[in-house]
């Protein structure tokens, strides 16, 4: 029977921009698992509430309900252990927790001012209010106030990255000669931008940007055919 998994849409059903259900589309495709999606907007708390919290992602397998990505991804690796593995043994799966919050700590809250408006409009009007009003709080100003200061804040951003972007003249992929959790974590970042945000945050000669490519490329395209903006 197929994975089950709630999966954060905008005000297009398809447009789906979560970076949380990302790495776990990805890291479904990884372990070659069957999954099917339904689309939740932010405000839907009341349809995953059986999960016992109010975000997603949330997979049911069977009876078993997960939320949480890492949980999801630990799951995935320990349920399913003939599969091919997401961190490539303990050391990597170590790792692995290292790069979800470099993700969220480093990459999101870096992205995140800079697209807080235009993720608010591809969100339905309902959704819209909901959002507006955590965000902003969030952010202690307004969603438009954050985003106009791109400007200035792209160039730390982009510096930021220099310890990703001199790994990468290494190795093609974060977890080494292939594609892994550790890659599935740090793109759903950028994924979520590009699902959400025409900005461009990588210069067309960074090396981190060739990286997305070849991540973009990945199960025949999938994450490039999702519905967003050309980067
Ligand atoms: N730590 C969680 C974070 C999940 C999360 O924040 N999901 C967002 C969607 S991207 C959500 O559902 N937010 C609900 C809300 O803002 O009310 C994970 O890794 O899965």
């Amino acid at each position: 029977m197929a994975i089950t998994l709630w999966d954060l849409t905008g005000a297009e059903a398809d447009r789906r921009f979560s970076p949380y259900c990302w790495r776990i589309k990805l890291a479904l495709r990884h372990k070659g698992l069957e999954y099917a999606t339904i689309p939740w907007r932010l405000i839907d708390k009341g349809v995953i509430a059986f999960s016992g919290q109010g975000k997603v992602p949330v997979i049911k397998d069977g009876e078993t309900v997960v939320s949480d990505s890492w949980t999801i991804a630990n799951y995935l690796e320990d349920t399913y252990p003939d599969r091919p593995s997401l961190f490539g043994g303990e050391g990597g799966r170590a790792t692995g927790r290292f790069v979800v919050d470099w993700a969220e700590l480093a990459l999101m809250a870096g992205i995140f001012p800079m697209i807080a408006a235009d993720i608010n409009g591809i969100l339905d009007a309902e959704t819209q209010a909901y959002f507006r009003s955590t965000r902003e709080t969030f952010l202690g100003r307004t969603l438009e106030a954050a985003q106009a200061e791109r400007e200035t804040r792209m160039e730390s951003f982009r510096r930021g990255l220099v310890p990703l972007r001199r790994m990468l003249k290494f190795q093609p992929f974060i977890s080494g000669a292939a594609a892994g959790w550790h890659d599935y974590a740090a793109f759903s970042v950028f994924q979520w931008a590009r699902c959400a945000s025409p900005l461009q945050l990588l210069a067309a000669d960074d090396p981190v940007h060739a990286w997305r490519e070849r991540m973009l490329d990945l199960f025949d395209g999938f994450a490039r055919k999702a519905v967003g903006f050309p980067v």
